[in-house]
């Protein structure tokens, strides 16, 4: 495989990539730990799912539009499944007025090649009111996830995470080298204008191939704030603001229940946690390594991520062990897939009382001189 590329967090490029970025907070040592995903549970050796997949308001970042959801819900459900396992899968295609067909990124397929997915490839798509079964083995160890196959369906939001475990006897070589569980970064790039203006843009008989531009939003596990840039954070603006208590939930302030804690990003929010907007938060400990699995389901971004304050030990791309290298940041394209290894290694002071923030950002191919003179506005972060 090709090593990522990497650039210092003080170079001219990772100024201009913070100008787009999406961010997320990564809080340290409260009590729950609800973002991290603990060891999975033995698992039958078939899983069988029922999915109605159907238009849906959804407000993605914050802002309401029309997206295609699988049981009434956007990201899709998470399968995870332990290697050898059979997944059976049927999608009822409740668009009404479209075709469909749901691929299984990274599946191997090996004797089921009508089960890939793909529209006029390996199956017709399946008509507006039909279903259809998908069953196939999840046979190798990896970071996976599905998507839509047809028109520009997944960039209406038809995706989801398909995570293979390797089982007893299949020995992931980092298998032994984290302590501190899992954590799962879906990423995407989310466009105001709809798939079918998108689609009409770049199809177009006449003056063909217009693309949207740049996205408005860079979704992390399906949640993004659009118009929210990064800002100074201050003793009152932590990640989690404990003395709010009336949130943002959809378009409307309202107040949280009492057991949620608000959620506030910079000079956004608060969020209840329950909003489809609320910025994914991670809770971790001191003195851990993490299992971070990152994918990338973006129509056209190429992204950037990168934690602060550490670094990245690169163990799985595609379903593949890779010898491990640390990086500070890494790039990911649309379709890749990585697993990497943080360790929480500041003192645990930090982690009690203060957040770091993880950046995703697009990569572009440019630099203006004005861009590259500002710092990154990260420059402001304090620990407090
Ligand atoms: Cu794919």
């Amino acid at each position: 495989m090709t090593r990522p590329h990497t650039s210092s967090s003080e170079s001219p490029l990772m100024v201009h990539l913070l100008l787009c970025c999406t961010f997320l907070l990564a809080l340290a040592a409260p009590a729950t730990t609800a973002a991290s995903v603990p060891a999975p549970a033995l698992t039958p050796a078939k899983q069988n799912m029922t999915w109605d997949v159907e238009y849906i308001l959804w407000s993605p970042d914050c802002q309401q539009r029309v997206m295609i959801g699988i049981n009434g819900k956007f990201p899709g459900p998470n399968i995870t499944a332990r290697a050898g396992e059979t997944l059976s899968i049927t999608v009822n295609n409740k668009l009404h007025t479209e075709g469909l067909v749901i691929h299984w990124h990274g599946m191997r397929q090996v004797g089921t090649p009508w089960a890939d997915g793909t529209a006029s490839i390996s199956q017709c798509a399946i008509s507006p009111g039909d279903s259809f079964t998908y069953e196939f083995v999840a046979d190798k160890p990896g970071t996976y996830f599905y998507h839509g196959h047809f028109g520009m369906q997944r960039a209406a939001g038809l995706y989801g995470w398909l995570v293979v475990n390797a089982t007893a006897e299949q020995d992931e070589p980092y298998r032994r080298d984290y302590d501190g569980g899992e954590l799962r970064m879906l990423l995407s790039d989310w466009y105001h204008d709809n798939v079918y203006a998108q689609a009409a843009g770049l199809e177009q008989k006449y003056d063909h191939f217009q693309w949207v531009g740049e996205p408005q939003t860079i979704l992390i596990n399906g949640r993004g704030q659009y118009d929210c840039m990064l800002g100074a954070v201050t003793r009152f603006h932590r990640g989690i603001d404990r003395r709010a208590r009336t949130c943002v939930r959809g378009k409307e302030a309202k107040l949280c229940g009492d057991e949620e804690r608000c959620l506030r990003r910079s000079e956004c929010g608060p969020y209840c946690p329950q909003s489809q907007c609320a910025p994914v938060v991670f809770d971790v400990e001191p003195g851990r390594t993490y299992r971070l699995r990152i994918a990338s389901t973006t129509s056209l971004s190429a992204l950037n991520v990168q934690v602060q304050g550490h670094d990245l030990t690169v163990v799985e791309a595609d379903g593949n062990p890779v010898e491990p290298f640390t990086v500070p940041d890494i790039d990911i394209y649309s379709g890749e897939s990585y697993s990497v290894l943080l360790t929480t290694n500041h003192t645990p002071t930090f982690y009690r009382s203060g957040s770091f923030w993880i950046s995703v950002g697009c990569i572009r191919g440019h630099l203006s001189v004005s861009s590259a003179k500002q710092r990154p506005s990260s420059q402001n972060f304090k620990y407090q």
